[in-house]
């Protein structure tokens, strides 16, 4: 016996990553419906060898579905998850909207999967945001190791993960380059994307951080531990798909480069591709359509006491949101519901 599962959100880059992803890891599905808003009704999309019509979410009623994963913006995600919810279906979010609720866990099934439980309180479970999913992949086999004090993060986050108008927008200014006449200026971006990055992503805060930045803190510190402190500088650069991170980690206890290697190596979820030489490491575009979270440029800091650098890469549609819902809903089915 297995599950029945709604996608809600079906049409948008992430709803369509879920369900390719549910088709791929032959999750135990005995039926699927597909949800969108009245526009996207009549939309086909595709589940594995099937094409699927979406259904009007609006009308629908989720009695009876025993998990929905969302891929909607967090103001129809108000409207729509406490009604699957309270209807006894679990939501796997994806928008940012109960991330931080302290009663509703946010996973990453190979950090913490013992937070699952938490899932009864609300029927809901988060997913991160996708910068901060890959990052907790690599820094937690290391916190168990040696315990990581403090994290100073770049981000280099492909146009992806602004939706498919930040990929036109990428698509159309590269285009207008060579093409003056057919300039078309900035709307989804602040600035041009096209040959150029931007260190802004998501709202500005009285900080002075964006909201980006302060989602990698408040969610490392939720997913691995409060006492780990994370500073963020996170840049929008032209690449479609694939986010890319350097981190600098400092510890507690001195742990050694080659050791770091040898247990990211065995960690879950981790490819590490990492040679000292000409292309001995992983861009964005390799990561593309992998499961992976891939570290390369693993080096001693020597500037402190017990330092570490990495690069860490990884698709942001796929583990930075769809595989990651995809690996939450295989959790609960594992540990919670049992029917698959
Ligand atoms: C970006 N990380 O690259 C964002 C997209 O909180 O789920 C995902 C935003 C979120 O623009």
């Amino acid at each position: 016996m297995g599950y029945r599962v709604a996608v809600v959100g079906a049409t948008g880059n992430v709803g369509r990553e879920m369900l390719n992803i549910l088709a791929e890891r032959q999750f135990p599905v005995d039926e699927i419906v597909v949800l969108a808003s009245r526009r996207s009704l009549g939309s086909e999309v595709s589940f594995g060898e099937r094409t699927l019509k979406t259904t009007d979410l609006d009308t629908f009623d989720f009695t009876g579905w025993d998990m929905a994963l969302f891929a909607i913006g967090s103001d129809a995600t108000k409207i729509y998850a406490p009604k699957a919810a309270a209807a006894g279906c679990v939501v796997i979010d994806n928008s940012s909207l109960y991330r931080y609720d302290p009663d509703i866990p946010l996973i990453v099934p190979e950090v913490n999967p013992q937070a699952v439980h938490g899932y009864a309180k609300k029927n809901i479970i988060a997913n991160p945001n996708c910068s901060t999913a890959q990052m907790v992949v690599a820094l937690k086999p290391l916190h168990d190791r040696a315990t990581i004090k403090r994290v100073v993060v770049s981000t280099y986050q492909s146009v992806s993960g602004s939706g498919t108008k930040g990929i036109d927008e990428l698509w159309d200014q590269t285009k207008s380059i060579y093409n003056p006449t057919d300039n078309k200026p900035p709307r989804t971006f602040t600035k041009q994307i096209a040959f150029n990055v931007i260190p802004h992503i998501d709202v500005f805060l009285d900080s002075g951080e964006t909201k980006e930045e302060w989602k990698m803190v408040a969610e490392t510190k939720k997913i691995i531990d409060t006492k780990i402190k994370v500073t963020a500088t996170c840049v929008r650069v032209p690449v479609f798909v694939g986010h890319s991170e350097a981190i600098n980690i400092e510890f507690e206890d001195f742990l050694d480069e080659d050791e770091a290697r040898d247990i990211l190596r065995e960690s879950p979820g981790i490819m590490v591709i990492d040679k000292r030489e000409d292309g001995g490491y992983v861009t964005p575009v390799e990561c593309v359509g992998d499961f992976a979270t891939f570290i390369s440029r693993i080096r001693q800091d020597s500037t402190i006491d017990n330092g570490l650098n990495l690069w860490c890469v990884s698709d942001n549609l796929r583990k930075g949101a769809a595989l990651n819902a995809v690996q939450i809903a295989e959790l609960l089915g594992r540990e919670v519901l049992k029917k698959g």
